[in-house]
């Protein structure tokens, strides 16, 4: 069948729902409610099959960095899928666009992260991080150092090994994970559970479980502490200024790797190549995806120190790779958006001009009756909605009922937000305007009006 191009809107929704198993979501609900069908997007602004515009406050899943519709990597796809579609780096082989690739990411990434192993996104990324970090301990003699440490809340992705990592409840209840040897300390959620701490004394708090956690285990058994520089699916938690110091502290003191989940806070999210960079992070292995290719095709992957590749490639062979491990046509199409975010010194707009213009703005939410805190770190931003700022209350109609009410407002004045639980979360493309950024502030508000009106009408507003 070809692509269903004018079909009616009901039409697709009705084979959607018939043949298509979707990602994190109800399938009772949508067979019911029907699938929102996109069909295009230029810039920031996408459009659904009945013609509505849509600002994408998300960048599809975290990933448009550099915005929907730039020919150039189209044409960067083309080209290469004419030269060659397809090619394996298995077994002593490469291709040009695995080796520019690899060198261009060696020159990005700070302080000695110069090598990359390929994957097809974050989920297989951190998997490989599993394997290898576990390898590399094997190979210096030290094979019990098999834990890895994470976060409550923390999200590293889907397939058996990353979502061990992560640390959200609600995935580890499906599908027997765990595995074994994976451990979890606190988020440094200050809003939700710093009570009446200080977010610095909560941020240094919250990092000392790590040390407490490594005491408790024994260093020796212990390989790698997993974090993201700013949580990002579990609601865009911007950790107190105190937290990622004593962080690196803790793991320059034990001898522990140390693996940056940069999948979103890679390529400019925060106002640097690096989130790693923004946060004073030194990390031995980083996890990246997303905005490496900006979303237009699949790629992600480990970018490792010189010293964890030196002692992989000098123990022998690892076996481990995926068949579209650094896929010559993503790598093309990575490398052409890193070109131009760098030509087009988009991370620059992000860190001098429009980043801070989006903190001014977003930093007023706080003046709405509903939002509580608001934070941001680049361009990812989140506000906690709440029905008592003072006390930080949650709603007592559970955590979800409000982020979600408010959710479908937005998709009605025309923005896309996500929400987690009630903490409204935004990572627009990084080359949004502040036109723009004006226009999605103002249909945040608008949202956020009509959500208070909705929760005031339906006895929603009682704290928990
Ligand atoms: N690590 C982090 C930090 C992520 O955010 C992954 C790993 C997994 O990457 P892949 O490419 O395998 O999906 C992610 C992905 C959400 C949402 O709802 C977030 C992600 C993916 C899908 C939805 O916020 N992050």
């Amino acid at each position: 069948m070809t692509i269903l191009h004018n079909t009616p809107t009901a039409d697709l929704q009705a084979l959607d729902a018939a043949h298509h198993l979707h990602p994190f979501t109800h399938g009772a609900e949508l067979a019911q409610k029907g699938a929102r069908v996109i069909t295009r997007a230029k810039g920031v602004t996408l459009t659904d099959s009945d013609g509505k515009e849509l600002l994408d406050g998300m960048a599809g899943l975290w990933c448009c960095n550099i915005g929907y519709g730039r020919e150039e990597l189209a044409e960067a796809a083309r080209a290469q899928m004419l030269e060659l579609p397809y090619y394996n780096t298995f077994f002593q082989t490469t291709h040009p666009p695995a080796i520019a690739l690899a060198r261009k990411l060696a020159e990005l990434a700070p302080g000695d992260l110069d090598h990359v192993f390929f994957s097809t996104g974050g989920s297989d990324a951190n998997d490989t991080n599993i394997r290898l970090a576990r390898h590399y301990w094997a190979l210096k003699g030290k094979p019990e150092k098999t834990v890895f440490i994470s976060r409550h809340n923390a999200y590293h992705g889907s397939t058996v090994g990353a979502a061990s990592l992560g640390g959200m409840a609600a995935m580890h209840e499906q599908g027997g994970i765990p595995i074994p040897d994976i451990e979890y300390i606190g988020q440094p959620n200050w809003w939700a559970e710093g009570g009446e701490m200080s977010p610095e004394e909560f941020g240094l708090m919250r990092a000392r479980e790590l040390e407490a956690k490594i005491e408790e285990l024994g260093e020796d058994r212990v390989a790698a502490f997993i974090a993201e520089p700013v949580q990002g699916a579990g609601g865009v938690i911007v950790p107190p200024a105190s937290y990622w110091p004593e962080i690196q502290r803790i793991c320059d003191a034990h001898e522990i790797l140390l693996i940056a989940d940069e999948v979103i806070t890679g390529f400019g999210r925060t106002g640097n190549w690096f989130g790693s960079e923004t946060w004073g992070i030194r990390p031995d292995i980083m996890t990246i995806a997303k905005g490496l290719s900006s979303g237009y095709a699949p790629i992600g992957g480990s970018i490792v120190s010189r010293e964890v590749a030196d002692v992989i490639s000098k123990g022998g062979e690892f076996y481990h790779g995926y068949t579209y491990s650094a896929h010559p046509v993503s790598a093309a199409v990575a490398l052409e958006n890193l070109r131009i975010m760098e030509e087009e010194r988009i991370i620059e707009r992000v860190r001098e001009d429009t980043g801070p213009y989006l903190a001014r703005k977003w930093a007023t939410l706080t003046e709405h009756p509903l939002v509580g805190e608001a934070v941001i770190s680049g361009m990812m931003a989140s506000v906690a909605l709440t029905p008592d700022k003072a006390s930080r209350a949650a709603f007592r109609a559970g955590a979800g009922t409000a982020g979600l009410i408010c959710r479908d407002f937005c998709f009605e004045e025309g923005l896309v937000m996500r929400h987690v639980g009630d903490r409204m979360i935004i990572a627009p493309p990084l080359v949004i305007s502040r036109e723009e950024i004006d226009t999605l502030i103002a249909r945040a508000l608008a949202a956020f009006d009509r959500t208070q009106a909705r929760l005031e009408a339906e006895g929603l507003m009682e704290p928990a």
